[in-house]
Formats: structure tokens, sequence, C-alpha cells
């Protein structure tokens, strides 16, 4: 039945190289990963600046036997050089007290919506799993600025920033057509701290992920494809230019057009010249979410997030088996059948769940993500 809907829908596969081969081996697939990864980087997210040479963390507090002595906390400070000048940022890093390495997570957070994520610490401390918590705001204020944040740092033109600031259109238009956009700094961020969870000796780094909800799914998503050293990505509700086939979107979604007129800086300034015609598209979003293979994703829906659209979700992760079948992999086990509320499908090589209700990710897809991530040993 899925696959009925796949072809119905024209959802192009993945595996042809750019010079007309199929890709057959994890070889090719190697190859295969990084011409996903560039066209993505132009035509949907931006492109990446390379890892800084050098990052420094400064730990500016710490507090011990905390969280009724589970944990100690960490505020750390990184800092690096771009293009511009130094840049600097703080996290928070939790940290249970073990006696041997503990899996990690890097949990990408909003400050001014609280309603929609929570971040259950005390559990995640409880179930031995070390957490590093951005606010995204601290990279990137959300809104349509480049004279602020990470972005605009390494965008160099003719005129200064601040000869734009009123005008953001300006702004937009002085990034390159392929340059970074917003997503791509705060991935760019969750890097830097992975950097961090690298110098750890008290981290599994063989179970470190990376977790956001909506727009900062987007972001995990963009994320791990591109860094290597995520063993997971957990993408909550990330909908349109997400984990979810944009050639599916019925007129209940978000489309290109809607996240586009209201959040290009987010984006490559070529993504939006695909609205409307998601139909001609020669590829879609699976493809993305297959970069990760064969590492792991974890999608989380809402049985009830309509402008998500979690149908489009479950395709797309359904979608992306094609590329762990290919290298040998389970890839996501699934039933026949669209999901239901309630639903895990965490059995293989990657993973799906379904809650109850509308745009949340809480207490049910921690706990999905973390049980998923104690058996990938
Ligand atoms: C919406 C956006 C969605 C999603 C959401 C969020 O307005 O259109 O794609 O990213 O914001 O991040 O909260």
């Amino acid at each position: 039945m899925l696959k009925e809907i796949l072809k119905q829908y024209q959802i192009p596969g993945m595996l042809t190289m750019n010079n007309g081969e199929t890709c057959t081996t994890k070889e090719m697939w190697e190859i295969r990963r990084k011409e996903i990864l560039t066209l993505f980087a132009k035509e949907v997210y931006g492109e990446m600046p390379p890892a800084p040479e050098h990052v420094t963390f400064t730990v500016k507090g710490c507090w011990e036997n905390q969280i009724q002595g589970k944990a100690r906390i960490r505020k750390i400070e990184a800092s690096f050089m771009t293009p511009s000048g130094p840049f600097t940022f703080p996290f928070h890093y939790y940290e249970p007290v073990a006696d041997h390495p503990v899996p990690a997570i890097v949990f990408l957070q909003f400050a001014e919506h609280p309603v929609y994520c929570s971040f259950p610490v005390e559990t995640i401390m409880e179930k031995g799993f070390a957490v590093a918590v951005l606010n995204y705001d601290t990279i990137q204020a959300d809104r349509y600025d480049f004279a602020q944040g990470l972005a605009g740092m390494y965008i160099t033109g003719a005129s200064r920033w601040d000869d734009l600031c009123a005008d953001t259109y300006a702004q937009n238009m002085k990034r390159g057509e392929t340059q970074w956009g917003f997503i791509g700094a705060w991935a760019f961020a969750a890097s830097r701290i992975m950097d961090y969870l690298q110098t750890l000796k008290t981290i599994d780094k063989t179970r470190i992920a990376v977790m956001g909800h909506s727009r900062l799914g987007k972001t995990a998503l963009w994320c791990a494809a591109n860094d290597e050293r995520f063993r997971l990505a957990a993408i909550s509700a990330s909908g349109c230019s997400g984990a979810s086939l944009s050639k599916m979107k019925d007129d209940t979604c978000e489309r290109i057009g809607q996240i586009t007129e209201v959040f290009p800086y987010w984006f490559s300034r070529r993504w939006p010249s695909y609205a409307g015609r998601e139909k001609e598209m020669p590829f879609d979003q699976h493809w993305i979410l297959g970069a990760i293979a064969p590492r792991s994703f974890y999608i989380c829906s809402g049985s009830e997030d309509s402008w998500a659209g979690p149908h489009t979700e479950y395709l797309c992760a359904v979608a992306a088996n094609e590329v762990y079948h290919m290298l040998g992999m389970e890839g996501l086990l699934h039933p026949d059948r669209m999901p239901e509320a309630g639903d895990i499908f965490a059995q293989g090589s990657a993973a799906y769940s379904m809650h109850k209700g509308t745009h949340y990710l809480g207490q049910f897809e921690w706990n999905n993500v973390m049980e998923y991530m104690e058996n990938m040993r």
C-alpha cells in the first residue's frame, strides 16, 4: 500500500548518481551522499562554511551535586573566529553522575516557545544521558536580520551590514544566491557543541544525538546529515522543508511557498523558486533524510499536527528506506499502513513515532528517543 502511494506521488529515487550510474555499494554511497549534501546546500538550506580551526570552550559556571545529587551542570562558552571576527555563544551542559561513559543528546531549544517542547531534565539524568542545551536565539535571533548573529558573519559583501540594517530585503540580497541561512547557522552551532562533547572522556562518542522540534527539527536534520559524528537525528514535527515530502503536501499542510514567504532567511535564496513547482522537482526531502544513513534518524510526529503534515513526515521516513536497503540494512521497520496515534516503530536502523495531539515535543518523544539510543550499541 505505501509503495503505491509513493508511486502515485512520483517520489523520485535518490540512488542515481550525478554521472547517471546507479549507486549500489557502500563506497558509491559515500560519493552519492556528498552529491545530495551539495544539492541541498545549494537549493534548500544554503552552503555551510567549513568548521572553524579552533574552538575554545570556557567554563563559566560549574555546579556539582545538582538535581538531587544526580547531575553536575556546567555553563560553557564556545568561541571561534569567523571572517568578520570572533563569535561566542553559551550553552548548558548537564551530565549524570556515572562510572562509565554516557550517551549524549544535543538539544536545540526555543527561548520563547516553552509550550512547544519540554525538556524533562530529571528523567534524562535518571536514565543516564548527558544533555547539552542550546538556546537557538543565542546564535541567531529568529527575525529577518542578517546584521545580527552568526549567519551574517560569514557573509561578506560590498557594503557593511549597518548600511543595510533597516532594509531586510537588501540584507537578504547581499547574501550570495547559495549562501547559508539561519537553519545552517543553528546547525553549525550544534556541531560546535559536538566539538565540545568530543573533548569529554565521560561521553560515549558512538552514541551522540542531535534533537530538535519544528524549525529546530529541520535544523537537527540538516545538522546530522552533514556531521557524521552524530549517530542519530531526533527530528520532531519538522514539517515543510524538513523531514517531510514536499510533493505530498495537500491544502491542510504548509507548502514551500508559504514557508519561504514568511521565513526566506532560514534557507538558501534558491529555495523560494521551488514554490508551486513541487511536482516538477527532481528531488524531495527523503534524500536529505537518507543522507543520514548508515546512521539513524528518529522521526516524531503529532497525529493532529496538520500544518507539519504527519502523513508526509511518515512517508518521508518510509521513502528513505531506499538507501538503507541498498546498504543491506533494515531501515525503518513499519507495517504496510499509515500510522496511528500512539504508534512507535523503533525496531530497525531508523525509527518513527506518532503521539496523539498537535505540534509538540514532550515526554513521549524523550522516552522513545532515549530507549532507542539505549539499544544502539
Ligand atoms: C512555523 C513554520 C513551520 C515550523 C514552525 C516552528 O510557522 O512555518 O514550518 O517551522 O513555524 O518552527 O515553530
